[in-house]
């Protein structure tokens, strides 16, 4: 189907046909949803020729490949994102219309697949589009959950957890491969044997219960050059009697538990984000994806070659944060159990084999697991595990004499926890953070200990986003234009938009540049009218914070910045005020209970400021029920402000900054995670910066913090407001809705500090930099030429560099080729 093999008229029939076979419908009668299914079952089959077709290069070229290994991926829908890299979206788009069909709703009928939480979750889809794009050997490996994140209801304010479903009328672009399905052993006891044969102790698990692992393959084209990758996704299913040994057959009660193992492991995706769950279950979802995938990994490598000893010379694995790494136990396991190599080869192979990803410093992420659950879960593992962490004391023992505090610092195993990074960064040939900030604090203060004892692992990958999927696909507008401007070499290449700054001082160009906004912000107050029923004006100013809800994330400094200018505009109706529409859009993980309040309180604001007549429409605050890709993709391209808050230090990059900075909107932000290489390529002027530093906070944090109540008593305004959650303002004279939130800003409770993210502090300059957005705005033309720059110096933030630097310093792939 890429272009020039592109048949408009087979095309059509095959749909028609697919409609047909599949539903004994004609066009006419089929739904939505039907139609969906037959038009990507049309394109599947385009995809799975060039997918035979990179398959057999590999077999034949042999490439090193990487299998990014990651417990989320969340590529939200395929099809048009398909049909984007397979550059076939316009003829698609016009076979459908001469049929009566509109691609658009054919795209909407699409579940939004979900099968990741936040920004890490995207950052894999991201790189696997880049990958496929730049010719590199890839494969995803994660868990096929039946139900992906959930879906947000917002009901009389609250948030409501709704399951998301999402396999419910099949997937149409996966494959199941029966063939590649792996057992997947838990529990039990190991036996330990001694082999007079071969003079060594071999380890068997027994009484232990299995299940199957079974993948699905989904594909991950390539922008334009006919490569497709491959996402594995693993499914589990009961082990079947033809499978149990002889011992285990009949075993009724096992069998049963068995069943309900394999039903529970891959049941739901954990909607936690920046934040450790620590259950059973969870260590049970990682075991089992890691082991599949390894399994899988290696019965591939070994097809070609007979000396595992060189699996990383064709084989290189990365781990997507801790959640994966089990992965370094697993492949010692199966190179000594398995594959009778001694433990010293097996430990070279594995320590050039792995390498690890940091995603955050926040303490309440790090994975740690109870020794007695894991032993007891993964006996073998366990054991593999004791041995690298004895080994590994010794070795900072005789690096630090008489350093027990060091040692007890960096040990793996320690106060009856397993730590998941310390094992990640012993094991792995590199340590990287997201951002260059993120990776100085990973250096200099959190893994401090293991810098110092091995600085050549360290090294730093800044984030970066698809511009295929977040420009092309989601503002066809802006990059229509790019394209008439500067060609579309930026569709591989994001560097070129700098070319764009030529047309700073073009009043046209920034005339067609303004309205293609303008129309962006019609179609978002277009959903928003339908889908929250509140009217919104696209002249306002759209200033936007979507993202998931943490309190680093500070939406609540938002709001009470919302609720102070309310109370300005109250008490000076006459006061000069650039109308605003502050959007939001956030999940909050199902515990966490804090982040509710603020959703709540985020639409009792709204609620209270959109009914007020008497302020003429001046504020509307807008909460966006269940933010997701798919409509992240509208909301980007209609932002004129992009709202990067966090306390400094905390946001270890951030994506979505760099997809609104693609979008054309300035960010607002404080010097954190990413933000601080985008105003390095934006310049200070173009962007609107306040608050603390990262090293200010640290210095606070280190010193025990900062007196809130300096700032509460001191300074009136911020008083009023943070008095109003507590004086029924907002929630119909309730003085105890807010209470929890009031408290967290000013009191402290037993042991947590008060106002632990820095919001008071921060509140005066963050309504500084707001003061100066609005001013900014009001010159409408040097509003446009800031936004515009910041598309021309979007260029690092393409994904396409990210995975550039991946493969250059940490993964040294081979390139491949795939001919049409
Ligand atoms: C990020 C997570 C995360 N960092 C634990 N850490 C999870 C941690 O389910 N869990 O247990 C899930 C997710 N996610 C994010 O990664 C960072 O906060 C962002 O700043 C960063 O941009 C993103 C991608 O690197």
């Amino acid at each position: 189907m890429y272009s020039k093999r592109f048949e408009k008229e087979a095309f059509k029939e095959e749909v028609k046909n697919n409609i047909k076979n599949l539903y004994r419908k004609t066009i006419e009668e089929a739904t939505g949803r039907q139609i969906f299914q037959a038009v990507s079952l049309a394109v599947k089959e385009t995809i799975i020729d060039y997918w035979l077709a990179t398959q057999a290069e590999m077999e034949k070229e042999d490439p090193k490949t990487v299998y990014y290994m990651s417990m989320e991926f969340l590529m939200g829908r395929a099809l048009g994102n398909n049909l984007i890299n397979m550059t076939a979206y316009k003829e698609v788009k016009e076979a459908l219309d001469e049929m009566g069909i509109d691609l658009n709703a054919v795209e909407d009928e699409e579940p939004d697949p979900a099968l990741g939480n936040g920004g890490l979750g995207r950052l894999a889809a991201c790189f696997l589009d880049s990958l496929a794009t730049l010719g590199y050997p890839a494969y995803g490996c994660g868990i096929r959950y039946r139900y992906g994140m959930f879906k947000q209801k917002i009901e009389n304010g609250y948030q409501v957890e709704v399951p998301d479903n999402w396999l419910k009328d099949g997937n149409p672009f996966e494959i199941r491969r029966d063939e590649y399905a792996k057992e997947v052993r838990f529990g039990g006891d190991v036996r330990i044997e001694y082999d007079p044969v071969t003079k060594r102790n071999n380890f068997i698990q027994e009484n232990y219960s299995s299940v199957l692992a079974v993948p699905y393959d989904m594909p991950i084209i390539g922008y334009g050059n006919h490569v497709v990758n491959t996402l594995r996704i693993w499914d589990a299913e009961a082990i079947t009697d033809f499978h149990l040994d002889a011992f285990n057959r009949g075993d009724y009660r096992h069998a049963v538990e068995q069943e309900n193992l394999a039903k529970m492991i891959v049941d739901v995706l954990y909607p936690c984000d920046d934040h450790y769950a620590g259950k059973e279950l969870r260590l049970k979802q990682q075991y089992f994806f890691i082991s599949a995938s390894l399994q899988a990994l290696l019965v591939r490598y070994k097809k070609k070659h007979d000396d595992v000893r060189k699996l990383h010379e064709k084989v290189t694995i990365q781990m997507n944060d801790t959640h994966p790494t089990l992965a370094v136990a697993e492949l010692m396991h199966l190179l000594i159990d398995q594959e009778g190599l001694e433990w010293d080869e097996a430990w070279d192979v594995t320590t050039k084999t792995v390498a690890y990803t940091n995603h955050t410093i926040m303490a309440e992420a790090l994975e740690k697991w109870p020794v007695d659950l894991f032993s007891r879960l993964l006996p073998r593992i366990y054991q593999i595990i004791q041995e690298i962490d004895r080994r590994f004391i010794e070795q900072v023992r005789s690096r630090y004499p008489g350093d027990e505090g060091r040692v007890a610092r960096m040990a793996i195993i320690r106060d009856g926890q397993v730590k998941m990074a310390h094992l990640a960064i012993v094991a792995g040939y590199s340590v990287n953070g997201v951002a260059r900030l993120h990776t100085e604090i990973l250096k200099h203060e959190e893994l401090k200990d293991f810098y110092d004892m091995m600085p050549e692992k360290f090294n730093n990958k800044t984030n970066g986003i698809t511009q295929r999927r977040f420009l092309m696909h989601g503002n066809p507008l802006l990059a229509d234009w790019v394209t008439k401007r500067i060609g579309d070499g930026w569709i591989t290449d994001l560097s070129q938009m700098s070319r764009l700054k030529k047309y700073v001082d073009d009043p046209k160009a920034l005339a067609e540049f303004r309205e293609i906004k303008y129309q962006n912000k019609l179609r978002l107050a277009e959903y928003i009218k339908k889908y929250n029923g509140i009217e919104v004006d696209p002249r306002s100013i759209f200033d936007v914070q979507v993202k998931r809800l943490h309190e680093y994330k500070r939406q609540f400094l938002n709001i009470l910045h919302v609720m102070y200018l309310y109370n300005q505009i109250k008490d000076h109706p006459e006061m000069y005020f650039y109308p605003r529409t502050f959007i939001f859009g956030a999940k909050a993980a199902a515990g966490y209970v804090r982040a509710k309040e603020t959703i709540k309180l985020i639409n009792s604001v709204a609620d209270v400021i959109n009914n007020d007549k008497s302020i003429n429409g001046k504020i509307k605050v807008v909460f966006i029920e269940d933010y997701r890709v798919s409509n992240a993709e509208i909301i980007f391209a209609a932002a004129d402000v992009s709202e990067q808050i966090s306390t400094a230090s905390k946001e270890a990059s951030g994506t979505g900054n760099m997809k609104f900075m693609l979008n054309g909107a300035p960010t607002l932000g404080t010097m954190d995670g990413a933000n601080v290489e985008i105003v390095e390529e934006v310049g200070i002027e173009n962007a609107f910066i306040f608050g603390l530093s990262s090293d200010e906070v640290i210095n606070f944090e280190n010193n025990g913090g900062y007196n809130p109540a300096d700032i509460y008593f001191n300074d009136w305004d911020i008083k009023r407001v943070v008095d109003q959650l507590i004086d029924g303002t907002y929630s119909n004279g309730d003085r105890e809705m807010y209470r929890d939130l009031y408290d967290s800003l000013v009191n402290t409770h037993g042991q947590e500090r008060a106002d632990r993210y820095f919001i008071l502090k921060d509140f005066r300059s963050y309504a500084d930099a707001q003061k100066r957005v609005e001013e900014a705005y009001k010159d409408r033309e040097g509003w446009a030429k800031k936004a515009l720059m910041n598309v021309a110096c979007c260029g690092k933030f393409s994904s396409d560099r990210t995975i550039q630097e991946y493969v250059d310093d940490i993964w040294h792939l081979d390139h491949i080729k795939v001919d049409a």
